[in-house]
């Protein structure tokens, strides 16, 4: 499977999926890395790894929809199986995301859907949460609003800074958004309905193996 990876930033969890791809944990390989930003150091994880970048600046383009028709052309140039979003902080379009709709996957730093949107770490500790996390979704028109496939939970304590939260809650995105990529690259996960499944069952509304108490509503 050829995965391409959007990314806006730092990478670390680019660098996460190219270890394993290289572990063969991930059975496919990323045939190139995009960013909106010339100096995201994720482009030099991905030089290191020697994968073909490229830099699309939405700053070259006069609006969204041009930015997304030179971004798609890109894309396409690789014949991607998957695009992997990895920390990329531009809002995509009604007709990029359905060109790509049931192939793109997500990493959205809260417990979706709680906290859709920017600044989630700092809005988690204002509302008191007890709790934070991540969720692994695909990616639909409605913004942070598709299915939750997969989101990994971390305990939020008195102390705790925004830095803090990113920080923990890091580390679990890069143990839970290389599972779900190999679910895809192995044919087990798919969108269908608007919905995601894996191995044949409908996923709940926060994703597999969740233990909330919400039933899929159909
Ligand atoms: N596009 C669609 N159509 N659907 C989704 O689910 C998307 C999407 C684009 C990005 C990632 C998302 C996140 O995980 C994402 C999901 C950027 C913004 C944003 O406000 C919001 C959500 C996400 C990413 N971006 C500003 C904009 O005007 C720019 C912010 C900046 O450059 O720092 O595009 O959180
Ligand atoms: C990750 O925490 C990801 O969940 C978040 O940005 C970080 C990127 O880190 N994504 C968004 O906020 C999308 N709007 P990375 O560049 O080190 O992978």
């Amino acid at each position: 499977m050829n995965l391409v990876v959007l990314i806006s930033g730092t990478g670390s969890n680019l660098q996460a999926v190219i270890d394993a791809c290289k572990a063969g944990k991930i059975a496919g390989r990323v045939s190139a890395v995009i960013s909106n930003r010339s100096d995201a150091y994720g482009l030099q994880r991905a030089q290191a790894a020697d994968i073909p970048t490229a830099v699309i600046s939405h700053q070259d383009h006069p609006d969204r929809a041009a930015y997304d028709a030179a971004l798609m052309a890109e894309i396409d140039r690789h014949q991607p199986d998957l695009i992997v979003m990895a920390g990329f902080m531009r809002i995509l379009t009604p007709a990029f995301v359905n060109h790509y709709a049931g192939r793109m996957l997500n990493i959205h730093p809260s417990l979706l859907p709680k906290h859709q949107g920017l600044h989630t770490h700092q809005r988690a500790l204002d509302a008191g949460d007890a709790e934070h996390g991540a969720s692994v979704h695909f990616v639909t028109e409605e913004l942070d609003g598709g299915p939750v496939i997969l989101q990994a939970k971390v305990p939020v304590f008195a102390e705790d800074t925004a830095e803090d939260l990113a920080q923990r809650v890091h580390v679990q995105e890069h143990q839970i958004y290389p599972l779900v990529i190999n679910w895809f690259c192995q044919k087990r996960l798919m969108m269908k309905e608007g919905k995601a499944w894996l191995d044949g069952e409908c996923l709940s509304v926060t994703g597999y193996a969740s233990d909330d108490e919400v039933e899929q509503v159909d």
